[in-house]
């Protein structure tokens, strides 16, 4: 019997470890008992076997269990970057950064994801957008934005707009406009001709019409010449 007993003692960790290696495909599979609905930085496994990524969870906003995917807080990180940047992921999950289209694409694949868009302006005031559908395709169709189902948390919808849009970084236009909207508002995303919402431009500290719809923006709400001092896309399983 004692042997059994040390046995299941020294093998007891073991098993946690490969529970908790199995259910991490993101944020809203971490055990309650790791996380204690404290928000911060935790590996999931997004390819399923794939290798760890860091990722912030948010688990207090709307219920929590989200996956950060896009964060912008201090304009410490250059977002103007290229295609495999965007591909693969780039910043740090702590404070700026984007998961990877690779990424999110592996996660949208195999669940049914909503998505949340948090923001704050330099006055203080927070607001939301809620979309109940949100995937990536595959990098083989431009990984393709499908967005649906808009809540008002006060922002306004500016992403029905890039519904069905491929993905644009400056040195891959695949945008619906003749010249290039990544090179133009000098940021990456799934522009149309061209934007309502340019999370990912230019960190410039509010509002600023120097040179047109550069900034991090959210048109609905603060218009193309304000840009936010944070904003958040966040996603996470349709129960
Ligand atoms: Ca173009």
């Amino acid at each position: 019997m004692k042997l059994i007993s040390v046995i299941f003692l020294l093998l007891a960790p073991l098993l946690i470890v490969c529970e908790e290696h199995r259910q991490s495909v993101d944020c809203s599979d971490i055990p309650r008992r790791v996380h204690r609905r404290r928000s911060g930085v935790y590996s999931i496994h997004p390819g399923g076997g794939m290798s760890a990524v860091k990722v912030y969870c948010d688990l207090r906003s709307e219920g929590g269990k989200w996956t950060v995917i896009q964060r912008r807080v201090d304009g410490s990180v250059n977002f103007f970057r290229g295609w495999n940047q965007y591909k693969l992921g780039f910043g740090s999950p702590s404070g700026e950064y984007w998961l990877g289209l690779e990424n999110i694409y592996h996660l949208t694949s195999e669940r049914k994801y909503e998505l949340l868009v948090d923001m704050q302006d330099f006055d203080g005031r927070k607001v939301y957008a809620r979309y109940t559908s949100f995937s990536v395709g595959p990098e083989s169709d431009g990984y393709r934005l499908q967005v649906s189902g808009f809540l008002n948390g006060g922002a306004g919808d500016a992403l029905t707009y890039h519904n069905g849009q491929r993905f644009s970084t400056f040195d891959r236009d695949q945008d619906s406009w003749g010249a290039n909207c990544a090179r133009y508002f000098v940021g990456a995303f799934w522009y149309n001709a061209c934007q309502n919402a340019n999370p990912n431009g230019v960190y410039r500290w509010g509002a600023d019409g120097t040179f047109f719809a550069i900034g991090v923006e959210w048109v609905q709400w603060r218009g193309y010449n304000y840009s936010l001092k944070s904003i958040s896309m966040k996603i996470r399983p349709v129960q």
